[in-house]
C-alpha cells in the first residue's frame, strides 16, 4: 500500500513554483498577487485561509487578507469584489466559502471577473471546464489530478466511482476524469445519497473518490482489494486524548480501508494541501494571462 502524501508533492510542485516566480521576477517583473477575502471567524476557513496565505509566502507570491465581521452586508462584500476586480495589482482572487446564510453565495460568484476566477468557481469557468476549453480549473479536483499524475497513477479506461455530487468537488471532478485528456479518459460514476445499494457501487471502483462530509462513512467491505483511494473529507472529530480535544478525520475509514488499497491519501496531508498548491498554480497562471477568453 502506497501513501499518497499531498503534503510532500505540494512542497515539490511549491518549490516548482518558486522557480517560475524567481524568473518573473529576474525579468524585473512583479511577482503574481493572490487576494483572499474572509468573512468571519469559521475556525475551519480561518486555518484553510491561512495555509493560503502561508503558502503564497512559500512561493513568492504577494497576498492580500481582505478580512471582514460576519456582520457584513452583501452589498458591503459586493463592493469589495468591484474593487478587486479593477485593482491592476491584484492577478487573481477568492472568497472564502461558506459565507453566513444572509449573503448569497451565487451573487457573490457572479459578481467575479471571470479572468480573476483563481477558485474557477464562476459558470463561465465552469462551462469552460465542462466544454474543455481553456479555464481555471476549481483547486480541489485539479489537486486530485495532480496526486494522481505525479504519483503515476493512470485514470484511462479505469473505472471511477465519486461519492458526492458537490459544485466544488464531486460534479467537476467527474467532468475532468471522463474527458479526453491526459489525466482523463475514465468511466465515471457518480453516486450520491439517492444512490441504490451503494456499496455494490463502491466495490466496482478502481479509483475511489470520498467528498461526502460523513466521518468514516467508506469502510473496508465498501471497496475491492486493490483500490485507489481519494479521500477528499476533512471532519473534525471529538478527541479526548488530543491536546486540543479533537482530530481531523476523511469521509474513509482509513485504518480499516487502507490495509485491502493499492494507494491511499491521508487526512490531513493528502487532498488539503494540494487544493491550496492548485490555487497556487491557478494563480500563477492568472499573473501570466495564460487563459484566453
Ligand atoms: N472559495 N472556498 C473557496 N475556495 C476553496 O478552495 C475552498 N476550499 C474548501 C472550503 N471553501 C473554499 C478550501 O480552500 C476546502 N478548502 C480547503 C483548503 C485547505 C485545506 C482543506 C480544505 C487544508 O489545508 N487542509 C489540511 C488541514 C487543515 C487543518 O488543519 O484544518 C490538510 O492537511 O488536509
Amino acid at each position: 500500500m502506497v501513501v499518497l502524501d499531498g503534503k510532500a508533492l505540494s512542497t515539490t510542485i511549491k518549490n516548482e513554483i518558486r522557480q517560475e516566480v524567481d524568473q518573473i521576477i529576474a525579468k524585473g517583473d512583479r511577482p503574481p498577487h493572490l487576494a483572499a477575502v474572509l468573512v468571519g471567524n469559521n475556525p475551519a476557513s480561518e486555518a484553510y485561509v491561512g495555509n493560503k496565505v502561508r503558502s503564497c509566502e512559500q512561493v513568492g507570491f504577494s497576498s492580500t487578507l481582505v478580512r471582514r465581521p460576519e456582520s457584513i452586508t452583501e452589498d458591503e462584500l459586493l463592493a469589495i469584489v468591484q474593487d478587486l476586480n479593477d485593482d491592476p495589482e491584484i492577478d487573481g482572487f477568492i472568497v472564502q466559502l461558506p459565507l453566513p446564510d444572509h449573503i448569497n453565495e451565487e451573487k457573490v460568484t457572479l459578481a467575479i471577473n471571470p479572468k480573476k476566477d483563481v477558485d474557477g468557481f464562476h459558470p463561465l469557468n465552469f462551462g469552460r471546464m465542462a466544454q474543455g476549453l481553456p479555464a481555471y480549473l476549481p483547486a480541489t479536483p485539479q489537486g486530485v489530478l495532480l496526486l494522481l499524475e505525479r504519483n503515476g497513477i493512470e485514470t484511462s479506461g479505469q473505472h471511477v466511482v465519486i461519492v458526492g455530487r458537490s459544485n466544488i468537488v464531486g460534479t467537476p471532478l467527474g467532468i475532468l476524469l471522463s474527458r479526453k485528456d491526459k489525466m482523463g479518459n475514465a468511466t465515471v460514476t457518480m453516486t450520491h445519497s439517492r444512490t441504490r445499494d451503494l456499496a455494490a457501487e463502491t466495490r466496482r471502483a478502481d479509483i475511489l473518490v470520498a467528498a461526502i462530509g460523513i466521518p468514516n462513512f467508506i469502510s473496508a467491505d465498501m471497496v475491492k482489494e486493490g483500490v485507489v483511494v481519494i479521500d477528499v473529507g476533512i471532519n473534525r472529530i471529538a478527541d479526548a486524548s488530543r491536546k486540543s480535544g479533537s482530530r481531523l478525520v476523511g469521509d474513509v475509514d482509513y485504518d480499516a480501508v487502507a490495509p485491502k488499497a493499492k494507494a491511499i491519501t491521508p487526512v490531513p496531508g493528502g487532498v488539503g494541501p494540494m487544493t491550496v498548491t492548485a490555487l497556487m498554480l491557478n494563480t500563477l497562471k492568472a499573473r501570466r494571462k495564460e487563459i484566453r477568453y
